[in-house]
């Protein structure tokens, strides 16, 4: 990339390697099963989250519609975070093509809900009320300002969701960063799940796609819900292959993503009038000093124009500037954006 992009991991552009990878791809009609590398994807992705099957499919927020739109029915209700991507990111897909009545409950600041919180939301047995059917999290927490959640906290989620007769559902577009932040593998984070999206195409660099897995009755489901979406494609290999060499070579490679997150938050911190609000796994947060004299969208303004360097104010609190470090944000890049953001605010 000839510019510094940090508005996001999921503008990272596809390696080297994916390239020549999605240039030589074997493929087929993935709607007959007959593409070998969708279906090598799909085999090792369930294998790697120790599910028993995988569908791929176009992003993320496809990948969590078909798994509401697979395990539940018209009028359920599903208990989600009041700050979760589902619920406040995704078009409102879940009601919008499924029928699905979002019970909010409260994130907090860890990215866990209070199991109470959870309970509390359980509707009783009662025909006034919708049948609470799921309960979902979501790992790293984006909007919590990717905060990782921890095995044994899903467990305990696992736990109480099997016990009320709930299916569990993880959103987890970055499950990879937070296995690489607790140094755990990626099964251990899933463990009780009964399906988990994750995301090919932002820290792990693929151009395209996501992968949902779970049991082989529910990815059936999940590839009807996928048709009925227009998400079944064809030569899908072209972009399984880089999701190949995403899964095989890019997550181990996630911790180095959050150390420069850390270095590049540390040299910002020392710039005056500069206030670093969070740093977890790739994400920072910052605020401005209001007596800077820039408004945001000016600091944003004069480092792209003056220096090649994206950044973006967080859409969900317009205070703060949010960065992501991913694959392409080097040592460099991070001297480079400390010292142009201490230029411009000086
Ligand atoms: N998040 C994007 C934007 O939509 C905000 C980003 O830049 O972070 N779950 C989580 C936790 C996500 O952060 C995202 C994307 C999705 C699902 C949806 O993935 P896509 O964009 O592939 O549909």
């Amino acid at each position: 990339m000839d510019y510094i992009d940090l508005r996001s991991d999921t503008v990272s552009h596809p390696t080297p390697l994916m390239r020549e990878a999605m240039a030589k791809a074997a493929v087929g009609d993935d709607v007959y099963h007959d593409d070998p590398t969708v279906n090598q994807l799909e085999a090792d992705a369930a294998n790697m989250l120790g599910k028993e099957a995988a569908v791929f499919v176009t992003s993320g927020t496809q990948g969590n519609l078909c798994a509401l739109l697979a395990h539940c029915q018209r009028g359920d209700s599903i208990i989600v975070g009041d700050s979760s991507h589902i619920f406040r990111y995704e078009q409102g897909g879940m009601a919008q093509f499924g029928g699905l009545i979002p019970h909010t409950v409260p994130v907090q600041a860890d990215a866990t809900i209070g199991l109470a919180d959870l309970r509390n939301a359980i509707n009783p047995d009662d025909e006034h009320k919708p049948v609470t059917r799921l309960v979902a999290l979501e790992n790293t927490h984006n909007m919590a300002g990717g905060v990782p959640i921890s095995a044994e906290y899903t467990a305990k989620v696992a736990e109480f969701a099997r016990s009320h007769g709930l299916i569990l559902h993880i959103d987890g577009a970055r499950i990879f960063n937070a296995a690489a932040a607790y140094s755990v593998d990626v099964k251990d984070l899933v463990a009780g799940a009964d399906s988990v999206t994750f995301c090919l195409s932002k820290g792990l660099c693929a151009p395209v796609g996501s992968v949902l897995v779970g049991s082989q009755d529910f990815i059936r489901r999940a590839r009807r819900a996928r048709k009925a979406l227009g998400g079944s494609l064809r030569q899908a290999g072209v972009m399984a292959a880089a999701g190949l060499i995403a899964l095989h070579e890019m997550t181990d490679r996630l911790i180095e993503d959050h150390q420069n997150a850390q270095t590049l938050a540390e040299g910002l911190s020392e710039i005056q009038g500069l206030h670093i609000q969070g740093q977890n796994t790739n994400f920072i947060f910052f605020s401005l000093a209001p007596d800077i004299g820039l408004t945001l969208d000016e600091f944003v303004c004069a480092l792209r124009e003056e220096y090649n360097i994206r950044m973006s104010p967080y859409s969900g609190e317009k205070s703060l500037i949010r960065l992501r470090t991913h694959y392409w944000i080097d040592q460099a890049a991070i001297a480079k954006t400390v010292s142009a953001v201490s230029a411009v605010l000086s």
